[in-house]
């Protein structure tokens, strides 16, 4: 098994994040609605930073070097996530040659919720997947290399750091809802190439 869970960030530093995704992405690269190849709509909203980003719309999931709505770049990594990033190398969590290519931004409001999925749309299945859980504590289910594996049920407290290397980062997974509070925004760190 190589799955971290880590109560990591302080209250400064989570606040500090937030602060950075409000001031340095959201209003470059705007939270959006994606939507499904049939058209249904996902039960979030989401945007990306990085050098690339995670879309999906009628053609289907990929990523992309452009926002959807701005057809700008995607915002850049904002500084507290890369010395996040440097702490986990620093710590060993994730491998010293990791580059961190595209953070997934959710935003979960009440009732919503994401369903079991593998994470298989990058090229690169093997580098470590990084999550970083902000805001209302929520339901995240875990299971196994099967979709009809057993669930197991892990409460994402606001600065937890989850990391899914190895065999665990194929297993599927997904977001149940929220526990407590009204809103919970999942930053999702990915190597993609
Ligand atoms: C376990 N996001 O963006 S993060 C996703 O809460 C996604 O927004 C969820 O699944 C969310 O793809 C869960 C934690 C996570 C991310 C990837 C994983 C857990 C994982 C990959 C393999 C196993
Ligand atoms: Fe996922």
């Amino acid at each position: 098994m190589t799955i971290h869970h880590l109560p990591l960030l302080t209250k400064a530093a989570q606040q500090k994040l937030i602060h950075e995704i409000h001031t340095l992405v959201l209003p470059f690269s705007p939270l959006f609605t994606p939507i499904m190849k049939s058209g249904a709509k996902f039960n979030y909203q989401m945007t990306c930073c990085g050098e690339i980003g995670w879309i999906s719309d009628r053609s289907g999931y990929r990523y992309t070097k452009l926002h959807p709505i701005t057809q700008q770049p995607w915002a850049s990594f904002p500084p507290s996530l890369l010395i996040i990033l440097d702490y986990l190398k620093l710590q060993g969590y994730i491998p010293e040659d990791y580059q961190a290519q595209t953070c997934l931004i959710n935003k979960y409001l009440i009732s919503n919720k994401l369903g079991l999925h593998q994470d298989k749309d990058e090229q690169n299945l093997t580098a470590p997947i990084i999550s970083i859980s902000l805001g209302a504590s929520g339901i995240f289910q875990l299971g196994g290399m099967n979709r009809k594996d057993d669930l197991q049920e892990i409460i994402l407290n606001s600065g937890d750091i989850f990391i899914m290397a190895d065999e665990d980062r194929l297993r599927f997974h997904g977001f149940k809802g929220i526990l407590k509070g009204e809103k919970r925004v999942n930053l999702t760190i990915r190597q993609v190439y």
